[in-house]
């Protein structure tokens, strides 16, 4: 049997998606979670410097994305076909495009840096939360059956789920906002309920350590 071990800091953020294909796959894994304290000391063995890596059978692979395209290969959930790979892969790199949009302002809720956070919200995330979820809920329009691509569960159900969820602090996240924002994206709150009661999900999410990111 294939061992897998997920290496990240302990919160939610980047390691979170890896783990949750994991647990849906209903994969014995070792969650490590990896104290700041001890991060300096063990940086270097890093095939990139960061986290997370995750290593299979003790062979190490670095990059969220990269990691999670893998597992969701491994596992039946990065698209049925060629197309819907690429259609999967699109949405992940608008993703992170989005986040890089709004880096400033998560890294002033996250305290690793100082700002006006009010301002951020309203100039940097408002703005870029709504252009990015009209173009998810669009997808989701196109799929009509409650995933982003096709008429099945893909890997970029669960990214764009867990930061709904962040969003509106199901989790007790520091990234919450005002639960008005979704007001014009129905779509994509339901979108995050129905993936959140996918049952090996729904346990995961139920006994995961609690963090605030
Ligand atoms: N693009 C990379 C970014 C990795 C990254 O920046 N990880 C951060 C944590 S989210 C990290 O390792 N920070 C500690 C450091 O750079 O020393 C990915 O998605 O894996």
């Amino acid at each position: 049997m294939v061992h897998y071990k997920l290496s990240y800091f302990p919160i939610r953020f980047a390691g979170e998606v890896p783990r949750q294909i994991l647990a849906y796959a209903g994969q014995n894994f070792e969650d490590d979670r990896i104290p700041q304290s001890v991060w300096p000391t063990i940086k270097s063995k890093m095939p990139f410097g960061t986290l997370p890596v995750l290593y299979v059978d003790g062979k190490p692979l670095g990059q969220s994305h990269a990691i999670s395209r893998y597992l969701a290969r491994q596992f039946g959930i990065n698209g049925r076909c060629p197309w819907e790979e690429a259609q999967v892969n699109a949405i992940a790199d608008q993703f992170k495009d989005y986040f890089n949009e709004i880096r400033t302002y998560n890294l002033v809720k996250m305290g690793f840096a100082e700002g006006d956070s009010e301002k951020l919200y309203a100039d940097t995330f408002l703005p870029n939360f709504k252009k990015n979820f009209q173009f998810f809920t669009n997808f989701l329009k196109s799929s009509g059956a409650g995933f982003l691509i096709g008429d099945s569960l893909t890997w970029v159900d669960l990214l764009i789920a867990q930061h709904t969820s962040d969003l509106l602090s199901d989790s007790g996240s520091v990234f919450a906002a005002s639960s008005s924002i979704f007001d014009d994206f129905p779509e994509l709150k339901a979108h995050q309920k129905k993936i959140h009661s996918i049952p090996n999900i729904k346990k995961w999410i139920e006994t995961r350590p609690a963090t605030p990111l």
